[in-house]
Parts: structure tokens; sequence; C-alpha cells
């Protein structure tokens, strides 16, 4: 005890600013709020005692913004997502706080390791991958920019699964991530709502003679409200995540405890709270399953529930509703929302059909991140009428109203209201969610130009011809603060030198100032040595998590993303073989070292994701050991990509992966958050990847592949792989090389779906881009031989992409679509 009491009192003079009582509070956090003494405590109870004292810091902040919210005319932006990942909030507080330092002090003088706390925070994984993080991101710039904001979605038990490799493969694990308890956390049992599912409806007449519908449900659950503070940087206010999770309506159903069936009752309340149990690990994937559809409803529903009950609550008129929210729909899993909006104003509200209508459509704007034609969500006709019966009847009903609107704008063009119907009434019937969500809502927006441009051409081009004024378009960012300031201290520290104190406020006019440092000797040799440092670090990782040792002075080419045929890892798996052979025979040696680090997840169901995943495992296994290769070249497969890994990953990049067919990825964001950490990216006209490549110029940024229309072209003339495979020898060496067992212990079977797949049918044509990218990447190393080539490249690629920050993304939501 002494040790503590003492320290306590040291932390009474640390370094500026003074903060005399941190070390106290989080003592009392300790012994108070956790009744643990400070001689028993484990690491994990002082992460919650450090947790509690960061959380409590802030709470006036969002107490502030919640009452302003009460007094002022504002419009809320409810941004209705269902995944949010977050990444871990102890230190990005901290940051946002400006207290890193005082509590890495603090810490230190209670005789403790910061970091090693730090580690304790289990990071919630509630998303996939893109789409959930940039909800992150844009919770982040929201309140940095102090929009006022809410982010809603669902409190999942199990996240993401975890990761773990056996024998070069995949192996799911659930996520337990509540476990040890989650200190960010508020629990509003008080704000609870009740959400209705399945049943059938029926007609009444109301006082006024008119005739309405009610929902008779089959079920009834409660969704609990759990609020999370989101704090901006260095700034008074602070907005909040507010997830739901679903429990059953009482303890236990007194009817069936009558009956003595207490078991039963028990179980009931067992099958409702399974609606918010866990994340579907699929992506980009939509399969019709029925506990997906009612998790949708469910959270949009509390959602919805939760801003009129407020905002009836300050005596507002329903018609001031689209006044007061604007309701970002991220992709069409919340579009639900549009019929669920619909059906309150009607059914419960008691408006009229046409009234309620335009409100639904002022209120609403819409996300889409996809063109891959199986992520397009669609639900099965009879699944749909099951679970959401009177939902149904009014989404035939708008269709009716949109049929109506294509009518009178092209007059007997019956084939494009079929095309258009949100109701598909072939074979089962199916409802379209995109149609919905586009009918909904006033704006519609894709995540990148070439993706905003495709959308319109192509996959919503119908609603294009009738609505082009709702279609904008908002390249994705993400949040310097989390993968500058938070990932790559020691490069923060740098340009807080360089371009002063507050340059993470405003990157996008702050880093081109970096562009007058370019002849500065000193700068680049600080900014090389900080590579190198960050380098070491994850070299560090590697070692101790798979056992790898890494030249931390070799070229590190990295690739983390989910894994999917589109974003073509195995394209780089080949292009490993290639350069493999080639040192093989003796080529290539004059040429710096590589390390190609690989990292993601597949969805569990993805059989020929998983086999990519096995496959570079395979050749890891084969060139890490082989001494003629290893020199020059190794692989590592870095387990478990989340957000917490991809901190540690970013900053160490030279080369980003960005390589999928163009025309398939949306966007991307890793792609930014390497560029903004110094990387050059070898990539395809894809995505935002053609907006980095102008931002940063065409000398430094490494082309290759086919673009969207020539990938096109290639289609509609018949694409054959084959032809590929037969006139290019290193191709062919390749592709034989994993048939024959090379990277399977001599198994001929194992990669043949694989192999059979690159030859027959290639969609995601491999072949095609292979030359161009394997010449490429050539080029790459000898650039990368010219040490100051490739400092000048690098300081040009952070300098240069300060607008893919998330701040500039939310800027333009706000003045063209929220207004808020
Ligand atoms: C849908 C229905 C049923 C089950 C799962 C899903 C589902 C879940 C997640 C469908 C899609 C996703 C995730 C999509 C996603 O992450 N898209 C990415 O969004 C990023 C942010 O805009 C873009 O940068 C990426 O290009 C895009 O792939």
């Amino acid at each position: 005890m002494e040790m503590f009491r003492s320290s306590a009192a040291h932390a009474a003079a640390p370094a500026s600013p003074p903060e005399p009582l941190l070390a106290r509070v989080i003592v009392d956090n300790l012994t108070r709020r956790q009744a643990h003494s400070p001689e028993g405590a484990s690491t994990h109870d002082w992460y919650m005692a450090v947790a509690y004292t960061v959380r409590d810091r802030m709470v006036e902040r969002w107490l502030k913004t919640a009452r302003e919210v009460s007094r002022e005319d504002v419009r809320v932006v409810a941004y209705m997502s269902a995944e949010f990942l977050t990444g871990s909030h102890l230190e990005n507080h901290l940051i946002n706080l400006d207290l890193l330092e005082p509590m890495r002090e603090a810490v230190a003088s209670l005789g403790l390791d910061f970091d090693a706390i730090a580690a304790e925070e289990e990071e919630p994984g509630l998303g996939h991958g893109g789409l959930g993080r940039l909800a992150a991101c844009f919770m982040d710039s929201l309140s940095t920019l102090q929009l006022r904001a809410i982010g809603y979605g669902i409190r999942y038990e199990y996240g993401i699964f975890d990761q773990v490799i056996e024998d070069g493969a995949q192996r799911e694990i659930a996520d337990r991530w509540l476990h040890g308890g989650n200190p960010w956390e508020v629990i509003r049992p008080e704000a609870g709502v009740e959400v209705a599912l399945g049943g059938r409806t029926e007609g009444w007449t109301d006082e006024r003679g008119r005739a309405r519908i009610r929902w008779i449900p089959e079920r009834v659950i409660t969704g609990i409200p759990y609020d999370t503070l989101i704090s901006g940087y260095r700034v008074e206010r602070a907005n909040m995540l507010r997830l739901w999770k679903a429990e059953a309506r009482e303890s236990f159903d007194f009817q069936s405890f009558n009956r003595g069936d207490y078991v039963g009752a028990v179980d009931e309340a067992i099958t409702s709270e399974t609606i918010s149990k866990v994340l579907y690990p699929n992506d980009e994937v939509a399969r019709g399953k029925q506990l997906r559809l009612e998790q949708q409803y469910f959270f949009v529903a509390c959602s919805l529930a939760d801003m009129l009950r407020y905002h009836m609550s300050q005596g507002r008129t329903l018609e001031s509703f689209p006044d007061r929210y604007a309701v970002q729909l991220n992709d069409t899993h919340p579009s639900i929302a549009v019929a669920e909006l619909y059906r309150l104003f009607i059914d419960i509200h008691g408006l009229e059909p046409d009234a309620a209508w335009d409100l639904v459509r002022r209120t609403f704007a819409y996300t889409n991140h996809t063109l891959m034609p199986e992520a397009l969500e669609r639900w099965p006709l009879p699944l749909f009428r099951s679970v959401l019966p009177r939902h149904l009847e009014l989404i035939e009903e708008l269709d009716v109203r949109l049929r109506a609107e294509i009518e009178a704008r092209f007059p007997g063009d019956t084939a494009r209201a079929g095309r258009m119907a949100i109701v598909d009434h072939g074979g089962e019937g199916q409802v379209r969610m995109a149609h919905l969500a586009s009918a909904g809502s006033h704006a519609i927006n894709g995540v990148a130009r070439l993706h905003t441009e495709l959308l319109e051409r192509d996959v919503l081009r119908d609603f294009f011809e009738l609505w082009p004024d709702k279609f904008t378009s908002v390249t994705n960012g993400v949040t310097p603060r989390r993968f500058m300031a938070l990932a790559d201290p020691d490069l923060a520290a740098l340009l807080t030198r360089t371009l002063g104190d507050g340059w993470l406020s405003d990157i996008e006019t702050s880093l081109p100032r970096l562009e007058s440092h370019l002849e500065d000797a000193g700068f680049r040799s600080e900014w090389r040595a900080i590579k190198r440092r960050n380098k070491e670090l994850l070299a560090a990782y590697v070692q101790a998590t798979i056992g790898l040792e890494l030249d931390p002075s070799s070229l590190f080419d990295i690739q983390c993303k989910r894994f999917h045929e589109y974003k073509r890892q195995h394209l780089n798996a080949l292009h490993v073989i290639t350069q493999a052979r080639r040192l093989k025979r003796g080529e290539g040696r004059d040429l710096p070292p590589r390390t190609v680090l690989v990292s993601g997840k597949a969805a569990p169901g993805y059989f020929m994701a998983k086999l990519v995943i096995r496959l570079l495992h395979g050749i890891a296994a084969a060139v890490n050991d082989d001494p003629d290769v290893a020199p020059w070249l190794k692989v590592a497969f870095v387990p478990n990509f989340n957000v917490t890994v991809a901190q540690k990953l970013y900053p160490a990049g030279e080369l980003s992966e960005q390589i999928s067919t163009a025309g398939k990825e949306a966007s991307g964001t890793g792609n930014m958050k390497f560029a903004l950490n110094g990387a050059l990216t070898i990539g395809t006209l894809d995505g935002a990847n053609v907006e980095i490549r102008e931002a940063v110029g065409e000398d430094n940024f490494f082309l290759f592949g086919l673009t969207t229309d020539e990938v096109a072209a290639v289609k509609a003339r018949g694409y054959e792989p084959r032809r590929h495979y037969d006139e290019d020898r290193e191709l062919r060496d390749a592709i034989d090389a994993i048939a024959a067992g090379e990277f399977s212990r001599g198994d001929r079977d194992l990669y043949r779906p694989l192999v059979d797949h690159l030859l027959g049918r290639d969609d995601f044509l491999l072949l095609a881009d292979y030359r161009s990218y394997v010449d490429m990447q050539g080029e790459v190393l000898r650039a990368y031989a010219d040490v100051e080539r490739w400092t000048t490249m690098s300081i040009l690629n952070t300098a240069r992409s300060g607008r893919f920050s998330s701040d500039r993304s939310i800027r333009e939501y706000q003045a063209r679509i929220w207004k808020a």
C-alpha cells in the first residue's frame, strides 16, 4: 500500500498539464467502484478503474450536448447502422481530451504500465469491416465537428468471431467481448421500447369513420438501450452511440408460470434475447435468414420509437419530425425503417397516407455500399410476411405510389415499372430493399466517385433516370485521430513539430504544408526513421504471434481486409509464387527484399475465401523456409485482423495492396489509411483508388490492370482465362505449382477448386490482370531501391491525402444532405 500512497502523492507534480488528481481518482475508482484493493488488483481491474476515470471526465460534455439539443432548434443526425466497428475506446478518448500523456504519467506514478493496462480492453467487434468501421469514423467526425448526432445500432452480445489459424486454416472462435465487463456503456432500462413481431392484421373503423388497419402481433420483445459516449477531438460536446439489446418483455411470462410451466417461460425469454445475440458473420452475401430480418427490424423499430417519443415529449408536432431528425441509412440493412416510420405515422398517429409519405421521404437518406449483385438485400415474400405482415401491406401500397410516379414520367413503360418495383412478384416473390430505400429517401449516395457513377449507370439506373437530383456522391474518409495520432504517435509528433499544434483538427488544409519540407534533409531522415521504427514494432508483434522473424529493412507490402474473391488476395499469392520462382532461379537478387503481409477474415461459410487463406499459409511455409528465397522474400499471415491489429499494420505499411477487379470495390477505406501513413499504393482503377491516385499524383501511385469498361468489354467478348495461362509462361508455372501440390505438401486435390475456377471461369479476371500486376510489382522494387525517391513519394502520399479524412466526408453529408 505504501507504494501506492507515495506514488499517488508523486503524481502531484507531473509535466504539463498538471493532473494532480488523476492518480488519486483512479485509485478511488478501483477501491470504491470496484471494491478492489490496489495490492490485489489485476491489470484488468486497473484497466476498469482507468476507464471509469476517463468516462467520468467526459460525462459533463455529454450532458451539456443533451441539454442543448432539447433547448435549441437543431436537426439531429441519426446514423442508423447494423454495424459500428469502433475499436478500443480508452486511448481514443485520451487523445480527444489531450490526456494521453498525463494519464501515462499518472499510471506510471502508481507503478503500473499504461500500455499493459490499455491492452486489457476488448475491442467491440460489432461489424465486419469497411461499412462498420466507416460508421465509427463518421461518429468520430460528427462529434469533432460538433454536429448533434446519435448512432443507432445493435448491441450484439457476440461480435465478429475471432480468427485463429490451425494448420494453415481459419477456425472461428466466439467473440465474448462483454465477458470482462464494459465500462463504456450506460444502460438505460427506463428508456426501453416494445417491439412487435409476426401475427396478422385486421381492419377497424376509427371514431372519424375512417377505415384503419391494426397489427395483431404474435410476439412482443423489449429493446433496452445501452449508451456509449462518443467524444470529439478537443471539443466541449459529445454524442452518443445508442445500441439496443433484446430482452423478454417480462422476466417471466405469468400465464406460463400459472400453468406451472416455469421452464417454458424462461425458454421464451431466451428466444427473445437471441435477436441481439450475434452478428451474422457474412458480409457482402445477403442471405434470407429470418433472424437477420428480425434483427434489422428490431433495432430500427426501437430507434424510431426512441426518436418519436423524444420528439413528442418536447411538445413538437409530427409534421416537424423531418426538421428535427435527419436519418441516414447505412446501406439497406436499416431500410425497413422506411416502412416502419410510414406505419407509425398512419397506424399509430392517424396521418393521411400522402402526408405520411411526404414526411418519411424528407426524413431519410440512403447510402449504398455495394455494386455486387449478391450483396443487394432481398427478402422472400413468405418470410417477410410472417415476420412483418403489416409492413408488407404498406410496402405494397408504396409500390402502387411508385408505379404512379413512374407512369407519370414514363407513360406506358411497363418494363421499367417492373424493373423498379419494390416487390418483385416473380417466383415466390421478393422485397427489394434497395428499391424501398431509394423510394423512401430524398437523397441517395455512393461512397466514391466511380461507385456513384456506376450506381447511376447500372445498379440504380432506373431510379437515377426518375430522380436524378436525389443522387450525390460522398467519397468515404477515415478519422485521422485513430488512424494517424493513435496508431502512429511518432508520426503525429513529427507532424506537430513540423506543422504546429492543431494540425489534427483539419488535415485537409494542414497536411499539404508538408510539401514545403520535402527538401529538408532532417525532416526526410526523421520520416524514414519513424517508418523504420513502426516496421520494427510490427516485426516484434509478428514474431510474438506467429513466431516468424521479419527483416525490418525489407519492403513491407501489406494487404489487409476481408477475404473476398473480388478483392483478389489470390492475385497477390500468384505474384508471390512468381517472385519466389524467379529468386530460386537466381533472378532478382539484386533488388531489395520484400515482406508480404496478409491479414483478414473470411466468412465462415465462404469456401473459396477460406481456401485462399490456406493457400497463403502453404506459400508462406514453402517460401519462408527456403534459403534461396527467404533472404529476399517472406510471407506472413497476421491472424485475427481487427481494429487493434489494423492500428499496428497501417503505420508499418510501405506498399498498400488495393488490387480488386475494377468496378467491384465500392470505395475501400484501408487504401486511405495506408496513404495517410505514407504508404504507396499498388492498385487498380477501382473505388476510391481513382481519387487517391488523382490526389497524390500518378507518379506516386503504382497503377495496373484493366479499367471498369475494359473489364466489361472483355466479359462481353467472352472471357477465356485459359488463353492467358497458355500464353504466359510465368503465370502457367505459378498455377501449375499450386495444382502440383507445392503448397499443400504434395496434395493435388486441396486447391483443385481454386485452380479449376481460375482456369474455367475466373469471374474476377485474375489471369487477365496478372501480367500487368507482376510487372508493376517489379517497378515497385526498383523504386524502393532508390531510397530518396521512395521517401519523396511517401511524404507526398501523406501530404496530399488530407481529403480522405472523414471530417471532409461529414462536411459533405452535412452540406448536401443533412443540413443539420
Ligand atoms: C447483408 C445481409 C445479410 C447478411 C449480411 C449482410 C451484409 C453485411 C455486411 C452485407 C454487407 C456488409 C458489408 C459491406 C461492406 O463493408 N461494404 C464496404 O463498405 C465500405 C464503406 O463504404 C467500402 O469502402 C467498401 O468498398 C465496401 O465493400
